[in-house]
């Protein structure tokens, strides 16, 4: 296993990786790596001669009241599971490496960055994109691997790939979760054994809304109102948000339409843990 924490090292060793004919994949995370990032991995393996796994707690993308220094970091245990999935490759710079004094440069996403998450976290897809512009030119990847559990991310990255020409491949795994449902999440290990137990009524409440649409519910607010009701029945969490969107411009959605994709989207608060989950139906 190759670990590099500087972007010019990195940068050289891609450059010889590309010169050498390999194909190069990257997986950008935060590192606290779970089966869900692991799934990542062994895609990007799947499709890559070298995999770069990059493990950088962004700064730039936390709030100020947000959870940035309490966020779990374990450099030794991350490279050992990012190894075991076929990584090849850990980058994880330091905050000085990628942030420079003086550093002033940001990448702003348009409409899709505004809704959602970005409603509820202001400047988060900012942060979110600036990084993943700069692991991107740092790291040159053919291709590029993220996660369906953080759906408007998925939409946020995708728009900026092709927007600013990063002409990367740009592939996404489902969704992993626990037997009971639960979405993966470094979070999860906030939760207190009550909140945990009760975590799985999010997509109890997703599926429900699935099963909804297959009976012919076309109405939005039907089905938004539906899994609202179905978390405040199985759990004391507070909704943030219940959405119901156009999967791809995540535009709010009144009445579903034939043949077009449609995310169902989820935020709620289990005590001090914000959790997130969604789930594709397709009309
Ligand atoms: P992080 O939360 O560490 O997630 C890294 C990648 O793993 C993301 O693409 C995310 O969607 C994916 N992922 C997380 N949980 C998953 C699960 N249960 N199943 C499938 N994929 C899962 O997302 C970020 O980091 C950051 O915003 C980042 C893109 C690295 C930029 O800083």
């Amino acid at each position: 296993m190759n670990i590099i924490r500087e972007p010019r090292l990195m940068q050289r060793e891609s450059d010889g990786l590309r010169a050498a004919g390999k194909r190069i994949a990257l997986v950008p995370t935060m590192g606290a790596l779970h089966a869900g990032h692991e799934a990542l991995i062994r895609e990007a393996a799947a499709r890559a001669d070298a995999v770069v796994v990059s493990v950088f707690v962004n700064p730039a993308q936390f709030g100020p009241a947000e959870d940035l220094s309490r966020y779990p970091r374990d450099l030794e245990r991350d490279t050992a599971v990012a190894a075991a999935a076929g990584a090849s490759h850990v980058f994880a710079p330091g905050v000085q490496a990628m942030y420079p004094v003086g550093y002033q440069t940001y990448v702003t996403v348009g409409d899709v960055a505004l809704p959602l998450e970005g409603a509820a976290r202001p400047g988060h897809f900012r942060g979110v994109a600036t990084v993943v512009a700069k692991l991107l030119n740092i790291t040159r990847p053919h291709v590029s691997v993220f996660g369906q559990k953080d759906a408007q991310q998925v939409v946020v990255l995708r728009r900026m790939v092709a927007d600013l020409d990063f002409g990367v491949e740009f592939v996404v795994v489902p969704t992993v979760r626990e037997e009971d449902g639960l979405a993966l999440s470094s979070r999860n290990a906030y939760l207190s054994p009550a909140e945990r137990a009760q975590a799985p009524v999010l997509y109890r409440a997703l599926r429900h809304a699935g099963d909804l649409v297959r009976g012919g519910e076309r109405r939005g607010a039907a089905l938004a109102d539906a899994v609202a009701g179905e978390i405040a029945r199985g759990s004391t969490a507070a909704v943030e948000y219940v959405a119901v969107t156009d999967a791809a411009t995540l535009e709010p959605l009144a009445t579903l339409a034939g043949g077009r994709r449609v995310l169902v989207s989820i935020a709620a608060r289990f005590g001090s843990t914000r959790l997130i989950d969604n789930i594709l139906l397709d009309v």
